[in-house]
C-alpha cells in the first residue's frame, strides 16, 4: 500500500502537461477551436499530426459507401484561402474545426476519381468518412441481467458516494460536458444544474464570437440551434438526459434518487439524434466547443468501431489542455485489446475507458472488456435516472457507467481545482476496488470508489511535504486566436 502510495506521488509530481490557460480564450470565426500562437506552446494540431501514418487517407473512405468526407489540411484554413477549392462533385459543407473540412458529395459522382483527385492536392493531409457514432446504452431487460432485485441506492453504495461527500458534494464552477443526445432541463432534477456562458448574452448577436448566435447554454448541432434539448419524446431521445442525471442530478427524496455531483453544472451539447446516432464532424464540433468553453471532464457514452482522426485530434487537444475524457468502453460483448472500440480505446492518458458491473459487481458478457484497455468498472445495470417529461426511469450499460466515472471526477476537481485530468484519472484508479471477478476483464480488476479516490487525495494534500511543485519549470501553453 505505502508503495502504491509513494507510486502515485510520483506519478502526480512527474507530471509534464500544457497548462490550461488562465485568461479567457479567444474563440475564433466560425469554428470554436483556439489554437496556440507560434513560438508558444506547440499547436495541438501539428503536434497530432507528427503522430499520424504516411498514409492520406483512411481504408474505408472508399468502402464505407459515405458521401461525405472529412477533408483535413496541413494548415489551418485561416492561412488559406476559403473556400479553399470548387468542385463539381461536391458541395462544402462546414469547417468542423480550423483544420477539418467537411464535404457532402454528389450522388453519382466516382469516388475514386474524386479521390485521386483530392490526393493531387498537397495540402490535404488526409481524408475520411464523415463515421456514425452509436450511444452505448442497453435496454435493461437484457437476459444477463433479468431477476436483479436491487434496492435505488446500490450504485452509490458501491461506489461509496456518500463517504465521498464528506469532503464534497461538488462546486458550480466545475462544468461536465455532456456530449449526447441532448439534455431536458425543464426536469426539476436537472434544471439547477444548467450550464451558462457567461461570454453570451441573449439578443440575437454572436457576443462571443465562435460562430453561434446566442449559444447561451451550449449548442445543438442536430438542429443547428441553440437548444440543446432533446428532440421529440421518442425512441432514443432520453439518453442525455438519463447520462446528466447520474451525474449531477440533485437529490430526490420521492424516488430516493441522486447523481454523483450534484452541485456541479452540466454544460449539454447535443449531436446524437432521436435515434440515438451521430456524426463525427459533430462530435468533434460539440469536443472542441467543451475545450474552448471551460468544460474539465467531458462525457462520451457513445462511439463506434472505426478508427477517426479527427475525433482523435480533438480528443489530443482534449489531452494538452488537461481535460479529463471519460468514455463508454461499448456494449457488444467483445475484448477491446483486440478490437478497439472508439473513442474510449484512443491511447490518450486523458481518457478513461468504463465498462459496467451489477449490484453483485459482477461483470456481463453484453459487455465489451479489456484487461489492459479497459481502464475501470462502475454500475451499469438498471440505474435510476432522470427521464424527459419530469419521470424517472432504469437504464443500463457502459454509457450509464461512464457518468459515475465523470461525477466522480467532478467531485475530485471540485475538491482540489488545481488538479490535471491525468492526476484526476490516476485517483480514480488507485482509489478503485479490486474485484477478483473483473480480473482479465478491467485493468487491474477495478471497480470505481469514489470515497477512496477522495480519501487518497486529502492524503496527498495533507502531506506537503510530498506535494511540493516540481522544481523544474513547467511549459505553459498561452492558447490564443489564430486570427489575432
Ligand atoms: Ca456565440
Ligand atoms: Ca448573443
Ligand atoms: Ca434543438
Amino acid at each position: 500500500m505505502k508503495y502504491e502510495k509513494f507510486f502515485l506521488i510520483l506519478i502526480i509530481l512527474t507530471l509534464v502537461s500544457c497548462k490550461t490557460p488562465d485568461q479567457a480564450l479567444q474563440p475564433l470565426p466560425g469554428v470554436t477551436s483556439p489554437v496556440s500562437a507560434p513560438g508558444e506552446c506547440p499547436d495541438a494540431q501539428n503536434l497530432f499530426m507528427m503522430t499520424m501514418s504516411p498514409e492520406r487517407y483512411s481504408e474505408d473512405l472508399l468502402s464505407s459507401n459515405s458521401n461525405n468526407w472529412l477533408i483535413m489540411f496541413s494548415e489551418s484554413h485561416f492561412d488559406q484561402p476559403d473556400p479553399v477549392f470548387h468542385s463539381n462533385a461536391f458541395q462544402i459543407d462546414s469547417w468542423i474545426d480550423a483544420y477539418t473540412l467537411l464535404i457532402r458529395i454528389h450522388d453519382g459522382v466516382n469516388q475514386e476519381d474524386l479521390l485521386n483527385e483530392l490526393l493531387q492536392n498537397k495540402s490535404i493531409r488526409y481524408i475520411e468518412p464523415d463515421h456514425k457514432m452509436v450511444a452505448s446504452d442497453i435496454e435493461s431487460t437484457d437476459s444477463d441481467w433479468s431477476g436483479e432485485i436491487v434496492s435505488h441506492e446500490w450504485a452509490h453504495e458501491r461506489i461509496q458516494t456518500f463517504g465521498a461527500w464528506k469532503f464534497t458534494r461538488g462546486i458550480p464552477e466545475v462544468v461536465v460536458a455532456v456530449i449526447d443526445s441532448g439534455v431536458d432541463f425543464s426536469h426539476p432534477d436537472l434544471a439547477s444544474r444548467k450550464w451558462f456562458n457567461s461570454h453570451e448574452i441573449l439578443n440575437g448577436v454572436d457576443d462571443d464570437q465562435n460562430g453561434l448566435v446566442d449559444d447561451i447554454n451550449g449548442w445543438d448541432y442536430v438542429d443547428n440551434d441553440r437548444f440543446p434539448s432533446p428532440g421529440a419524446a421518442i425512441s432514443g431521445a432520453y439518453h442525455g438526459t438519463h447520462v446528466a442525471g447520474v451525474i449531477a442530478g440533485v437529490e430526490n427524496s420521492s424516488v430516493g434518487f441522486t447523481g454523483v455531483s450534484p452541485k456541479v453544472k452540466i454544460m449539454a451539447l447535443r449531436f446524437l439524434d432521436n435515434n440515438k446516432t451521430g456524426f463525427t464532424s459533430n462530435g468533434v464540433k460539440a469536443i472542441r466547443y467543451a475545450i474552448a468553453n471551460g468544460a474539465q471532464i467531458i462525457n462520451l457514452s457513445w462511439g463506434s468501431y472505426s478508427k477517426n482522426t479527427a475525433l482523435m485530434s480533438a480528443l489530443h487537444e482534449a489531452q494538452l489542455r488537461g481535460i479529463l475524457v471519460v468514455a463508454a468502453s461499448g456494449n457488444y460483448g467483445n475484448d477491446n485489446d483486440t478490437k478497439p472500440f472508439y473513442p474510449a480505446s484512443y491511447d490518450y492518458p486523458n481518457i478513461i475507458s468504463v465498462t459496467s458491473t451489477s449490484s453483485s459487481d459482477a461483470w456481463m458478457s453484453s459487455m465489451n472488456f479489456g484487461a489492459h484497455s479497459v481502464d475501470l468498472a462502475a454500475p451499469g445495470l438498471n440505474i435510476l435516472s432522470t427521464d424527459m417529461n419530469n419521470a424517472f426511469k432504469r437504464r443500463s450499460g457502459s454509457s450509464i457507467s461512464a457518468p459515475f466515472v465523470s461525477g466522480a471526477a467532478a467531485l475530485l476537481r471540485s475538491y482540489d481545482h488545481s488538479l490535471k485530468a491525468q492526476e484526476i484519472k490516476d485517483l480514480l484508479m488507485f482509489g478503485a476496488d479490486h474485484i477478483a471477478k473483473l480480473d482479465q476483464r478491467v485493468s487491474m480488476g477495478r471497480r470505481l470508489n469514489v470515497q477512496n479516490a477522495m480519501s487518497e487525495l486529502e492524503l496527498l494534500q495533507s502531506n506537503p511535504a510530498t506535494n511540493e511543485p516540481d522544481p523544474e519549470p513547467q511549459p505553459t501553453c498561452r492558447l490564443t486566436s489564430a486570427s489575432n
